[in-house]
Order: C-alpha cells, then sequence, then structure tokens
C-alpha cells in the first residue's frame, strides 16, 4: 500500500479541517484517495459531508428535452447524436407554453430546479429568444434554472445570464486523456472554455461526467481532479453511470462495479465539499442499496421524474419508497438567502448550513 494512503487513513479529519476548499489537488493524493480502504472512504467522505450539509435531505431537479435529437456532435453515448443509428425521433424545438406547463407540474411534484436540454453542438442566433423566454418563464415560477445547450459564444452568455438562467449545464464527461476515445467533434478545450467563460459572466456551473464508458480509474480521478482544480468548484457535479443505449458506439460496453462507482461519489464529495453532487443518469440501472451507498458517499441530489431527456428514471412512486425507507427528505429552496454565497466561503454551521449554498 502506498504510504500516502496510510497517511490519508490515519488522519481523523474533523468535519471542518475536512471541508476545506482547495484547488491543487495532485493525481497521487486523488488516488490515494480513491484506494483507499471502502470503510474509510466511506466514513471520510460523511465526514466531510456534514461539514456543509445536512446529510439527510436532497435537492430535486427535473429534466426536461427541449429540442430533441439530430445532434451534429458524435458523442459515442448519446441517444441524440445524428452519427449513430439509436431510432431516436428528432424533433423541433419546442414551444414556451409547453415548457411552462411541464415546469409547473414539476414544481407541483417538489422539483426545485427546471433543468432545460437541447441535442445542440451550440444554439442557433434564431433560436435564442425563445430559450431567453424560457428561462424567464421558469424563473417566473420560482424555480430555478438550468441550461445545457452545447457551447455557447459570449453574446449567448450574456443574454441567458440576464434572462435569469441560475446554471449552465455542461460536462467535461471524462478525462482529458480519455476524451477522444467519445467524442472526436469537439475537444476538452472546447468544453473549459465554455466553462470559463460561463463562470466570468457570474452565472453558476454544473460540470460532471459520466462513469462507465471503458475508462480506468484513473480517468475518474483525473475528471474530478479538472473539476476540483477549477478557480471556483462546480456548485453542481453531476455523476452520471453510462445508460448504455443501443445504436451508440458503447452500447455493448460492460457495466461499472458498482462499488467503483459509489468511490467515484466519494472522493468528489471529498474534494468539493461544498458542491452539490448529483446522482444523475442510471438510477433505474441501480439497486436501492447501490443509491443508499451513493448518499452516504455524499450524493445530496437526483433529477426526479420518470424520464431524464431520452432515457427512463425511477420516477416519483419508487423515489418516495426509497427516500421514506432511507428516511431522506427533499431539500427546499430558500429564496430568502444571500444570493452572494460563494463555494469559497467558510462553511456554515448548524441548521440551515445546506440552504446557505443554494441560492
Ligand atoms: N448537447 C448538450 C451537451 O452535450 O452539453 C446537452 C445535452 S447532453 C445529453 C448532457 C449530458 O448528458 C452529457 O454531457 C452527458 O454527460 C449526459 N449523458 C448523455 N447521454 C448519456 C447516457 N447515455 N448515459 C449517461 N449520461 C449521459
Ligand atoms: C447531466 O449530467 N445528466 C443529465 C443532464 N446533465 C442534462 C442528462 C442525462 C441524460 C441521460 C440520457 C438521456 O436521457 O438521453
Ligand atoms: Fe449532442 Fe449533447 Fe448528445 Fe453530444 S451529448 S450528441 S452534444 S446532445
Amino acid at each position: 500500500m502506498p504510504s500516502s494512503v496510510t497517511r490519508l487513513d490515519t488522519a481523523r479529519p474533523s468535519a471542518r479541517a475536512a471541508s476545506s476548499i482547495r484547488h491543487d489537488w495532485a493525481r497521487d493524493e486523488a488516488m490515494a484517495l480513491y484506494e483507499l480502504p471502502f470503510m474509510d472512504l466511506l466514513f471520510r467522505a460523511q465526514t466531510v459531508h456534514r461539514g456543509s450539509f445536512d446529510p439527510n435531505k436532497v435537492q430535486m431537479s427535473r429534466l426536461l428535452s427541449i429540442k430533441t435529437g439530430g445532434c451534429a456532435e458524435d458523442c459515442g453515448y448519446c441517444s441524440q447524436s445524428a452519427h449513430h443509428k439509436t431510432g431516436l425521433k428528432a424533433s423541433k424545438l419546442m414551444e414556451v407554453e409547453r415548457v411552462l406547463t411541464e415546469a409547473k407540474k414539476a414544481k407541483a411534484a417538489g422539483a426545485t430546479r427546471y433543468c432545460m436540454g437541447a441535442a445542440w453542438r451550440s444554439p442557433k442566433a434564431r433560436d435564442m429568444d425563445t430559450v431567453l423566454a424560457m428561462v424567464e418563464g421558469v424563473k417566473a415560477l420560482g424555480m430555478e434554472t438550468c441550461m445545457t445547450l452545447g457551447m455557447l459564444t459570449d453574446d449567448d452568455i450574456i443574454q441567458l445570464r440576464d434572462a435569469g438562467l441560475d446554471y449552465y449545464n455542461h460536462n467535461v464527461d471524462t478525462s482529458e486523456s480519455y476524451y477522444d476515445k467519445i467524442i472526436t467533434t469537439r475537444t476538452y478545450a472546447d468544453r473549459l472554455n465554455t466553462l470559463a467563460r460561463v463562470r466570468d459572466a457570474g452565472m453558476k456551473v454544473c460540470s460532471g461526467g459520466i462513469i462507465g464508458m471503458g475508462e480506468e480509474r484513473e480517468d475518474r480521478v483525473d475528471m474530478l481532479i479538472t473539476l476540483a482544480n477549477l478557480e471556483e468548484h462546480p456548485e453542481s457535479v453531476p455523476i452520471n453511470m453510462l445508460i448504455a443505449i443501443p445504436g451508440t458506439p458503447l452500447e455493448n460496453t460492460k457495466r461499472i462495479d458498482p462499488i467503483d462507482f459509489v468511490r467515484t461519489i466519494a472522493v468528489a464529495r471529498i474534494m468539493m465539499p461544498k458542491s452539490f453532487v448529483r446522482l444523475s443518469a442510471g438510477r433505474t440501472d441501480m439497486t436501492d442499496e447501490m443509491q443508499a451507498l451513493c448518499f452516504f458517499a455524499g450524493a445530496n441530489s437526483i433529477f426526479v421524474g420518470d424520464t431524464l431527456l431520452t432515457a427512463d428514471n425511477p420516477g416519483e412512486d419508487k423515489d418516495s419508497v426509497l427516500f421514506a425507507k432511507l428516511g431522506l427528505a427533499p431539500l427546499e429552496l430558500d429564496l430568502e438567502l444571500d444570493p452572494d454565497q460563494s463555494l469559497d466561503h467558510e462553511p456554515a454551521t448548524g441548521a440551515g448550513r445546506q440552504d446557505a449554498r443554494q441560492s
């Protein structure tokens, strides 16, 4: 066992010390975390988690595909790429009224954030007015807004921010070195560039990736290092388990070992102590026990509802049974709190500390 593992293993972090924000993670120490004995890793992750969050509360987001299929990009995992024969029917950009009807239903079902995704390499100028009206309309319902539209120009970014977009989702998906095995129509640098400009404009960042695309443990760790070593940690870090979609190049990929998936969540929690870590795609293929371990490892956000963008999600009934079994409750949105709360602030203590991370 490498000496760094022994050091991590024997250190008993206080919640506060364990929650300090760092942006200088090195591969060997992050790998040492990943390879800790499982019980030590989970104990450490849960300790860090309790330094910033109520461990029994889970933030709930709802997704909607506002423009489905026919995408020019060749992402090897995606049902919506025009490069793959997945049988998915492409559709045009949805009408604003329909989006708002769906968002109202999501709010009534307990979602606090509405995430709208489009199968675009980047938005066309002619679509921006419709997209901006969606942001304004959802915001007016009292929900947080999130969009994922591909690469953005500076002008797109300013318009989205000024319309009231809270979060922009743009995943790095995997490590830089594994990236071109999965996507060839854009580069890792393209991805980081959009993320940096979204951040510079003052929007919140949602960025994570997919586990189980045939990558090595080192790739998972490198992806987390990329995210944790950004100037500011993404407020939201979605960790997706690959949904192997028939007709995509990844359709026959061997399923990730659930313990490895939980390890990835735990390392994300430790490296980004104040970010919401979302147990994202793939929950229909997870047992209750696996999801419980993910929550224990520090996941504290999910997508609710019976669909993601094009794939299935467990749905409200299953999730309410699971939440009841685990004593978990939805995190409510507190719009009263200071929107300038930054992830680089010291963790608040006592009741309500989790809500202080929300805006
Ligand atoms: N076109 C935009 C983009 O790529 O940024 C937005 C939509 S895209 C579907 C959003 C994210 O969903 C991807 O970056 C990927 O992480 C995740 N995703 C897509 N298909 C998936 C799959 N089959 N399994 C797991 N995650 C998936
Ligand atoms: C993210 O990381 N996962 C979501 C959201 N961001 C946009 C998308 C998951 C998509 C799963 C496959 C599908 O529904 O097509
Ligand atoms: Fe297009 Fe996004 Fe799917 Fe890639 S992940 S093919 S960019 S919709």
